[in-house]
């Protein structure tokens, strides 16, 4: 599949920015008072919310996975850097709820449960909601290696086949759930195995690689919304830091973090695009410092925001509700 000059350049800047947003996410955690729960990062999985937002139209439901990737919610249209640094900081609970809880029904986000995997019924109906509307909205639903263990998942994914709705679950396997190994956690190599009991197609692909996960998002996306019913892919990626930032590691053998490291998402992709001659160090250069521009402003303005007084946040938790 030849991709298309112009995607390759929009995927090429929004990794680049999801990349400068990890770093600031860091950054501003570690700014005092700032963000008042710990901090679970995506650095170097942002590779996956890169290639499915190019994938997504306005108004597909798109659930990222678990506790990390929300921040990359900015990728979609009406969600801003700010609104990610904000949520994270449990500030602007209006727009864009708590900590990792976006709810914006119009932009097909509708809300995550803190109980791993307790979501995923929720955007079956979705799909079903889309389906019954014959509209050709899609859904994605994507989870971690831990959380695609758990029962709702099996459930949605028996439901989604027999109703052949517009879904696609994708699992996103950094190889742990907290301290533990998908070795331990699984009697399969390949995830992707288990589609064939549900009745739909399945495939791996590199998660780090972005060219190969576009081109097999779009064929999935492709097929489901045109009434080919679900998917599901399993994007191969590595959490090169702890659960959170207070994981101390010491279930991890030493050196694979950085034997991962090496191939993580961006030096590959940007590396990719100059052999192409798509890119050169000017437009690399002219990337990131845009993206620092984007990145230092929406911190700014993210922490300017007052923290709630202690009634509000119930009055905005419960009209969440
Ligand atoms: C049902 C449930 N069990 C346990 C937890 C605590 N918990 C939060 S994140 C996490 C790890 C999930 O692993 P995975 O799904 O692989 O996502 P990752 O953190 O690797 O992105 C766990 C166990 C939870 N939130 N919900
Ligand atoms: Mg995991």
């Amino acid at each position: 599949m030849e991709i298309p000059k112009e995607k390759l350049l929009e995927m090429y800047r929004n990794l680049v920015r999801a990349r400068i947003l990890s770093e600031k996410l860091y950054e501003v955690f570690t700014t005092e008072g700032s963000m008042m729960q710990g901090l679970h990062r995506g650095l170097g999985e942002e590779a996956i919310p890169v290639a499915v937002c190019a994938n997504l139209k306005k108004g597909d439901y798109y659930k990222p996975s678990g506790v990390r990737m929300h921040p990359y919610l900015f990728l979609r249209e009406g969600f801003t850097m700010r609104d990610s640094i904000a949520s994270e900081c449990g500030r602007d609970l209006e727009k864009v709820g708590g900590h990792q809880t976006y709810v914006s029904p119009e932009l097909g986000i509708i809300g995550k449960s803190g109980v791993l995997g307790e979501d995923a019924p929720m955007y079956v109906g979705a799909a079903l909601s889309a389906m019954v509307r014959k509209s050709d909205q899609i859904t994605i639903y994507t989870c971690g290696d831990g959380t695609a263990n758990r029962a709702p998942l099996h459930e949605s994914m028996v439901v989604a086949a027999a109703w052949k709705l517009p879904i696609i679950f994708m699992i996103e396997n950094n190889q742990y759930g907290m301290g533990t190994s998908v070795k331990k956690s699984y009697a399969i190599e390949d995830l992707s195995d288990r589609a064939k009991a549900y009745g739909f197609p399945g495939q791996s692909v590199d998660g780090n690689d972005v060219m190969a996960l576009y081109e097999v998002i779009k064929e999935y996306t492709e097929r489901t919304r045109s009434g080919g019913g679900p998917g599901l892919i399993v994007a191969e990626t590595y959490r090169v830091e702890g659960h959170m930032v207070s994981d101390t590691q010491l279930y991890r053998p030493k050196g694979e973090s950085a034997e991962w490291w090496k191939k993580e998402p961006l030096a590959r992709y940007q590396k990719s695009l100059m052999d192409m001659g798509i890119i050169t160090d000017k437009d690399v250069t002219e990337a990131e410092k845009e993206a620092r521009a984007e990145a230092d402003k929406a911190g700014e303005d993210a922490l300017a925001i007052p923290f709630l007084e202690y009634e509000d946040y119930i009055k905005s938790a419960l009209d969440v509700l």
